[in-house]
């Protein structure tokens, strides 16, 4: 369990997975199907072994837990981790007119004089996200991702389902439900999407005065995407529990294909090679109680001290 788990499964996957290719051409090594258990009264599960930015997962939880669905909030703590696909929309507009984007995210990786002008385009485009409420409107808005699914989601009769909020009553008032459940993964947006749900369906489960969650992510990029999303379904947790008057319980974290890239390969190596050490804690220091009203200031990371960050390319 904990840190070690994922360990396992990275070393697992290097010595079991299948040799699998991708929509991203990257190549991978795969395996479907993999659990592991994280108690959250142990310490944050936030890995030791390589650095985590903690700070661009909690900004971006806490713009899923408002139902935001635009870039603005994430822009304005300095947060660029869903630019690439806002700035897709502009570049392919006819409110554009600045030079080829066409696969920036791939020539961006490739080709050094084009990455100078993607940088610059990227600067334009968030300068006026941030500056332009019209702008902001029509490009910052990335539609139907999780904050949408999560408190908006739309029904055939044209009314809105808030399915965090209906969670949370549900945990307070029925807490032994077996129904504590939230989809991400809409059927009906899917086609529409162009990343549809990683994190696809999550469930809470209280016992003994404790709150787990369990999730079921589709799809895992072991190296890159994982540790990510292991701390925020862990913060979840402790704000969701923290309202509800509940101790933290366990954060189950169910994989359907989990692969490593081969261009991470290395980096996975380096990282097995390092040793785990002791666990950060969360500390929730407002007094605020709804998750709803929770901002950036309202917690924090201790005794963390990792190992250094390792870089990789992402697939896009
Ligand atoms: N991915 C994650 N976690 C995330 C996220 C994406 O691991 O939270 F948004 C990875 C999984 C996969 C890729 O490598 O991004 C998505 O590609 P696909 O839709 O083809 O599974």
């Amino acid at each position: 369990t904990g840190e070690q788990a994922y360990l396992d499964l990275c070393k697992h996957i290097l010595e079991n997975g299948t040799k699998k290719e991708d929509r991203t051409n990257t190549g991978t090594y795969s395996v479907f199907g993999y659990q592991m258990r994280f108690d959250l009264q142990k310490g944050f599960p936030l890995l030791t072994t390589k650095k985590v930015p903690f700070r661009l997962i909690a900004s971006e939880l806490l713009w899923f837990i408002k139902g935001d669905t635009n870039i603005r909030y994430l822009l304005e703590h300095n947060n660029n981790i869903w630019n690439e696909w806002a700035f897709e929309k502009w570049v392919t507009s006819s409110d554009y007119n600045g030079p080829d984007m066409e696969d920036f995210g791939n020539r961006s990786q490739a080709d050094e004089a084009f990455n100078k002008q993607y940088q610059e385009q990227m600067a334009v485009f968030k300068e006026n996200v941030l500056q332009d409420d019209n702008f902001a409107a029509k490009y910052g808005s990335l539609g139907s991702v999780y904050g949408k699914q999560w408190r908006q989601w739309k029904t055939s009769t044209d009314t809105t389902i808030d399915q965090l909020k209906d969670v949370i009553m549900s945990i307070k008032h029925n807490p032994d439900s077996r129904r504590h459940i939230v989809s991400a993964w809409n059927p009906e947006d899917v086609p529409s999407m162009a990343l549809p749900p990683c994190h696809t369906l999550f469930q809470f489960y209280v016992a003994d005065g404790k709150l787990s969650c369990q999730l079921y992510q589709r799809s895992g990029d072991v190296f890159l995407g994982v540790p990510f999303n292991i701390a925020s379904y862990a913060l979840l947790t402790h704000l969701i529990a923290h309202e509800c008057d509940l101790e933290v319980g366990e954060f189950v974290h169910t994989l359907g294909d989990a692969h490593i890239y081969l261009n991470h390969v290395e980096q996975v190596k380096t990282q097995l090679k390092r040793e785990i050490r002791s666990m950060p804690k969360l500390e929730i220091t407002g007094d605020k109680q709804s998750v709803f009203d929770f901002e950036m200031e309202d917690f924090a990371i201790t005794n963390y001290n990792p190992h250094p960050s390792i870089k990789a390319p992402i697939a896009v």
